[in-house]
């Protein structure tokens, strides 16, 4: 086995991952290396390749501020343009040199002795270690996918795909198809299916509340002019923004405000499907934007096709050939797509990244909820940065901008603790908990926590862990400048950038 030592290890190489590669090297850290167990760049929209997969937020407002892309072909991306804008991205700033593909992190260990990070890895079949003195966590919260424990699911014969893992060689045209969820994954895959298949069954268990998706092809004078004339893709951005952040402010704030959302999905769900029960079905019985509001002009007309029942009746077992509800009814089935989201605030990767005193993000978790430290640092895990960490996701704009704001605190983190010759940084126990506190006070008046439903933004405890609260300016602030007075440091005679006498270089 060998030791690979390293001044920066980045674990993951979706949009975060790659962002701080770029924000790095541009701020003189380029002894860095990305791993990534996939083929290439963009994480969660690399492995998010099911049928109508794309994005809601506008094209414009989805893209780093320092790549402004005036070649998007419509106004809401769709999944295959966003992975060619991120891979174009490492491109133009050489970031595949530094990245090592087909590289499964096994675990990751905080060694207090030679004050780095321990990384066990798998690559080609080999196991190795990478040593650094700081590790960034950049896999993202939508990586491990959810599959659904439901009885006898394990003895279905016929196809089982989760969404995020789509089977591209099984061929779903004629066929007998469940989907179970009503997710943003579900409402993009099921009106593509429904298209195809024989029949098709969508198996609700909540309504989610659906506004309508204003998505367009840009005329081509359209893309000239986002090229050539001069401050207008930030104009746009601007104004996409702006408007975002009033919603922000109504889900945090006043959910009351919220009411003409409700409207305006309402109307979407009269528009789209004619029969009054079915209508019935599918209205929400929680305040809207309490889970997330999900975009499509189409699902409810699919909900509405001949060949697409809804089930509501909940399922009680899966056998080798049907899914069982809970009123007795056997529904055949040759393949059951599921669409049932990922292990957000339970992730396994949260047993692998093992910290001080030998405790793990799980069982640190496990005892506090999902907490952090403006959503990047975690007390008990020196010199290690989360990326899209606890308390950082949105269900209103781009996480690309929350990313952006991490990238700002990790480089002046960066700065600070290389000029201070700090080696160890933790986050004390005492800064933390009043981060948290506030963040739980903002939240009590909040639509998530007031608006009457269960949602993957909530931890075991109930709170509301995943998600940041409020105008997303204001994560912008607070991350603006590495505030080292909340962190334990420990200033150390080896300076950061020097190597051990066993050191390998890293080559990819
Ligand atoms: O997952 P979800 P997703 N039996 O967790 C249901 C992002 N995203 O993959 O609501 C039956 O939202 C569950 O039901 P319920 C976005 O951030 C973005 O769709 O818990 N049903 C729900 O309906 C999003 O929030 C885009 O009652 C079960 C569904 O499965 C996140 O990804 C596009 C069940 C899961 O919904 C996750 O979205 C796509 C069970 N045992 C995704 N377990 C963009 O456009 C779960 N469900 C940017």
């Amino acid at each position: 086995m060998t030791t690979h030592d390293v001044e920066i290890a980045i674990v993951g190489a979706g949009f975060s991952g790659l962002g701080a590669a770029v924000k790095l090297a541009e701020n003189g850290f380029d002894d860095y290396l990305i791993l990534d167990r996939g083929a290439d760049f963009g994480g969660t929209w690399r492995d998010n390749t099911y049928p109508g997969a794309a994005c809601d937020v506008p094209s414009h407002l989805y893209s780093f501020s320092f790549a402004l892309n005036p070649e998007w072909s419509r106004s809401y991306s769709h999944q295959p343009e966003i992975h060619r804008y991120i891979n174009g991205v490492a491109a133009q700033h050489g970031v595949a040199e530094k990245t090592w593909f087909g590289t499964e992190v096994r675990r990751a260990a905080w060694d207090e002795e030679s004050l780095s990070w321990i990384i066990d890895i798998e690559r080609d079949g080999d196991v190795d270690q990478v040593r650094a003195k700081h590790m960034i966590g950049a896999v993202g919260p939508l990586c491990e996918p959810n599959l659904p424990d439901i009885d006898g699911i394990d003895g279905f014969e016929g196809t089982l795909v989760h969404s995020a893992r789509w089977d591209h060689d099984y061929d779903f045209t004629g066929k007998r198809v469940a989907v179970i969820g009503t997710g943003a994954s579900a409402i993009q895959i099921v009106p593509q299916l429904g298209k195809i298949v024989g029949h098709l069954d969508v198996y609700q268990r909540t309504a989610p509340w659906i506004i309508p998706r204003n998505e367009r092809p840009y005329l081509p004078v359209e893309n000239w002019a986002f090229k050539h004339v001069p401050g207008l893709q930030a104009l746009i951005r601007g104004t996409i923004y702006t408007a975002n952040e009033t919603v922000a402010a109504g889900m945090t704030y006043a959910p009351k405000a919220l009411k003409p959302v409700e409207a305006l999905c309402k109307a979407n769900i009269f528009r789209g499907i004619r029969d009054p029960k079915l209508r019935e079905a599918v209205t929400p019985t929680f305040a809207v934007g309490c889970k997330r509001i999900l975009k499509s002009n189409e699902w409810y007309p699919t909900l509405d096709r001949p060949n697409v029942d809804l089930v509501t009746s909940g399922i009680a077992s899966i056998t080798a050939d049907a899914i069982v509800t809970a009123d007795g009814v056997e529904h055949p089935v040759d393949a059951i797509v599921v669409a049932t989201g990922f292990h957000v605030t339970d992730s396994p990767v949260f047993d692998t990244i093992v910290g001080t005193g030998g405790r793990s993000l799980a069982q640190v978790w496990d005892e506090t909820g999902m907490q952090g430290y403006k959503g990047t640092f975690v007390h008990g895990f020196p010199n290690l940065a989360l990326l899209v960490g606890p308390s950082t996701g949105l269900g209103h704009t781009s996480m690309v901008y929350m990313i952006e704001s991490q990238l700002n605190y990790l480089v002046d983190y960066l700065r600070k603790t290389r000029a201070a010759g700090i080696v160890r940084t933790d986050v004390s126990a005492a800064a933390q908990d009043r981060f948290n506190e506030k963040l739980q006070r903002t939240l009590k008046t909040s639509v998530w926590v007031t608006g009457g439903c269960e949602s993957w933004y909530q931890d075991h405890n109930g709170n509301i862990t995943a998600l940041w609260p409020g105008f997303t300016f204001a994560f912008r602030n607070a991350t603006r400048r590495f505030d080292i007075a909340a962190y334990d440091v420990t200033v150390g005679a080896q300076a950061p950038a020097d190597r051990p006498a066993d050191a390998v270089p890293v080559t990819a």
